[in-house]
């Protein structure tokens, strides 16, 4: 950063911008402020870098705060990692115990657009406080450390993080009781790939496809190119290949709610003992076995993120112009189009509609890519 653009910091804390609030000014839009504030080197945030999802133009309208921060302090903070979040609390583990903290206010204004301030798999900095009568928390969460490979959607207005700092995210469908969602696997492979995480799309229950109507499904992405995994809890096919591909990596396990995310990690893991659902009671509608996303230690190296089942899935604003670089199959495609800026929607003499045409594209996919373009272009 030249030095001549740099701003005076104040003494005793740095400046930042947050956003305003929703009813002081035009509406703001989701950032993850505690990277950019790193980014910025203790300086005034001038530049939009991190998860580019929103246009310059929302800077505009910011507020600026000083955030109490001096470098004594921060010599006394510790790192941990978040396992969990209980509430307003998060479990931290600092490598040798789990050690539940409070958040500094600031993080969760700083973060006001998302749904909460810290999740599982953040890699924090915290401070230690005496431990007084009455008081809940034994640290207070100071700072989140730039977040790496996060899945996320839109719940409602807000950003909903479902895991932070993965290398690769699991998308588990099961072939029966729920059947699978093609269009949501499509939702989940291009968040993840948003996201900076690669996806890994299983195929669990195996042994209810009847029908061969999951294994079919499954080769559809395998020929994609993506990875997949056929498993069962029941006879045990596949739990292996799981166990292998977490194996040394920080891994998030996603889907619907039911499907057998928590039963395939007792099966990777049995010392992990993980509540499960009852068989039937997942056909009832509501009905969520794991309600917090949980960061675990794998015997074998390796964390793992088990994560509640979600009804639907919104895919966080994609700009509708850059959802075709999430379709891997567009990719080599999209120079054959008749106009450089074709959205593959409306348009003449598009390769894409062609190749669907020609079947060499499958119309499920192409469906996903029109639904989602319309979701980002509204
Ligand atoms: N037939 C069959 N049933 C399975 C298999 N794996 C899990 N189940 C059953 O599926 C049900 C749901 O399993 P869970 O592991 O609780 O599912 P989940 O994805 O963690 O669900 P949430 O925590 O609500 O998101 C349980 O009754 C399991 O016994 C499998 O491979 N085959
Ligand atoms: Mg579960
Ligand atoms: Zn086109």
């Amino acid at each position: 950063m030249a030095r001549s653009k740099r701003k005076k910091t104040s003494k005793d804390g740095k400046k930042v911008r947050v956003p305003f609030r929703r009813n002081r000014g035009a509406k703001p839009r989701p950032n993850d402020w505690t990277e950019q504030a790193k980014q910025a080197d203790d300086n005034e945030i001038d530049s939009q870098r991190s998860e580019n999802i929103v246009s310059k133009g929302d800077m505009s309208r910011q507020r600026t705060i000083i955030v109490g921060d001096d470098a004594k302090k921060r010599e006394n903070y510790q790192s941990g990692i978040v396992v969990a979040m209980r509430g307003l609390y998060a479990d931290v583990h600092d490598g040798k115990r789990v050690i539940p903290c409070t958040i500094r206010r600031i993080l969760r204004t700083m973060l006001i657009d998302e749904r909460q301030a810290v999740v599982a798999g953040d890699r924090v900095h915290f401070s230690l406080h005496e431990k007084t009568e009455g008081v809940e928390y034994d640290g207070v969460i100071e700072e989140v450390q730039p977040r790496k490979g996060v899945l996320r959607r839109l719940s409602g207005r807000k950003l909903h993080t479902i895991v932070a700092n993965v290398d690769q995210v699991i998308i588990v469908s099961s072939a029966g009781e729920p059947r699978p969602k093609p269009h949501l696997i499509d939702r989940y492979i291009v968040a993840s790939l948003f996201g900076d995480i690669t996806p890994v799309v299983c195929m669990n229950k195996i042994d209810l496809d009847i029908d061969n109507f999951a294994a079919n499904l499954l080769d559809r992405f395998e020929n994609l190119g993506y990875q997949t995994l056929r498993t069962s809890t029941i006879t045990g096919q596949g739990i292996d290949d799981l166990r292998d591909l977490l194996h040394d990596k920080e891994s998030g396990l996603a889907g619907q709610s039911g499907v057998g995310k928590s039963s395939l990690l007792n099966a990777v893991q049995p010392g992990l003992s993980l509540r499960v659902g009852e068989v039937g009671e997942q056909s009832e509608k509501g009905r969520h076995t794991t309600t917090t996303a949980e960061l675990l230690k794998l015997d074998d190296g390796g964390f793992v993120v088990d994560t509640p089942g979600i009804r639907s899935f919104d895919v966080s604003p994609i700009p509708s112009g850059e959802l075709e670089a999430y379709f891997v199959e567009f990719i080599d495609r999209v120079a054959g189009c008749k106009y450089p800026d074709c959205t593959h929607t409306h348009e003449i003499e598009c390769a894409i509609k062609d190749a669907v045409t020609s079947g060499d594209i499958h119309p499920d996919r192409y469906e996903s890519y029109v639904t989602l373009f319309e979701e980002a272009a509204r």
